[in-house]
């Protein structure tokens, strides 16, 4: 398989979706995409996340996130759910872009469900685990950013967004079991997963991510970018 991929990871509103997108277009205009193209290492930059990165997905990502008034979402029906989203994202997309060569940037992987799930809901860590193994038939990331912020601020983002989704309304303590479990990841992967300080302006926060794709690309491909662009 010759494609990356590269996840975004951290509690609501520490800014996963705003850095992906800013990344795609610095990918462009720092020069990397029309140098990594040209010499074959990389088909192309694509985006997706999870849950809800296939026609699969999106239905699901509805089922979890839909706040209903009628019947909670046991949490390991919850668990499965994700699991099931993964599982379709993988084979039917994650896979076949990997092998045709493409860079991935992904909102959310494995260590959500990990965050969420495991810490946050306490469900068992072992179970977990298994169930990402099947899940995702093996495949890790690449790579990691980790956008460390704290889950107060987080969510005062989010709520200055407007509605809150069924997983943003949990309460306090929920979300920050859920940071408690992206700090224990990145102790315990740290060649795979890499912390951002989150919490500063959000050029600053961007600047970090660029600094270290600058180091991981030179690393994976053996090249370095003209620095006067981007
Ligand atoms: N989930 C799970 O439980 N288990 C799993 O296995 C998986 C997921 C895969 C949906 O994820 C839910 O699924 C999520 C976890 C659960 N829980 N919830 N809710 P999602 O990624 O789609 O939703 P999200 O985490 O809630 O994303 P978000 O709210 O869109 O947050 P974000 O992507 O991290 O942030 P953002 O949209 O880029 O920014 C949020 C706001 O902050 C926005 O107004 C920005 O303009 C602002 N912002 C961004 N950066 C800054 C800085 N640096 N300073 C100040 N303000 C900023």
């Amino acid at each position: 398989m010759r494609g990356k991929l590269i996840v975004f990871e951290g509690v609501e509103g520490c800014g996963k979706t705003t850095q992906l997108k800013r990344s795609q277009q610095w990918f462009i205009d720092s020069g990397w995409q029309s140098v990594l193209q040209a010499k074959g290492y990389v088909s192309q930059l694509v985006t997706t996340r999870e849950p809800g990165g296939t026609e699969v997905g999106v239905k699901v990502r509805q089922l979890l996130l839909e706040q209903s008034t009628t019947e909670a979402i046991q949490s390991r029906a919850e668990l499965l759910l994700y699991a099931a989203d993964r599982a379709q994202h993988v084979d039917g997309y994650l896979i076949p872009q990997l092998h045709q060569g493409a860079m991935i940037l992904c909102d959310r992987y494995t260590d959500s469900t990990i965050a969420y799930q495991g810490y946050g809901r306490g469900i068992d860590l072992s179970l977990i685990a298994q169930l990402n193994d099947i899940a995702t038939g093996g495949l890790a990331s690449d790579l990691t950013l980790w956008l460390d912020l704290d889950a107060e601020i987080g969510l005062a983002r989010t709520r200055q967004r407007g509605t809150l989704d069924r997983i943003e309304q949990a309460d306090v303590s929920f979300h920050h079991r859920v940071q408690q479990g992206f700090t224990a990841l990145a102790q315990r992967y740290p060649q795979r997963i890499t912390r951002i300080d989150a919490a500063l302006p959000e050029a600053e926060v961007a600047a970090q991510i660029q600094t270290v794709l600058d180091q991981k690309f030179a690393e994976w491909y053996g090249v370095e970018r003209m620095k006067d662009k981007g």
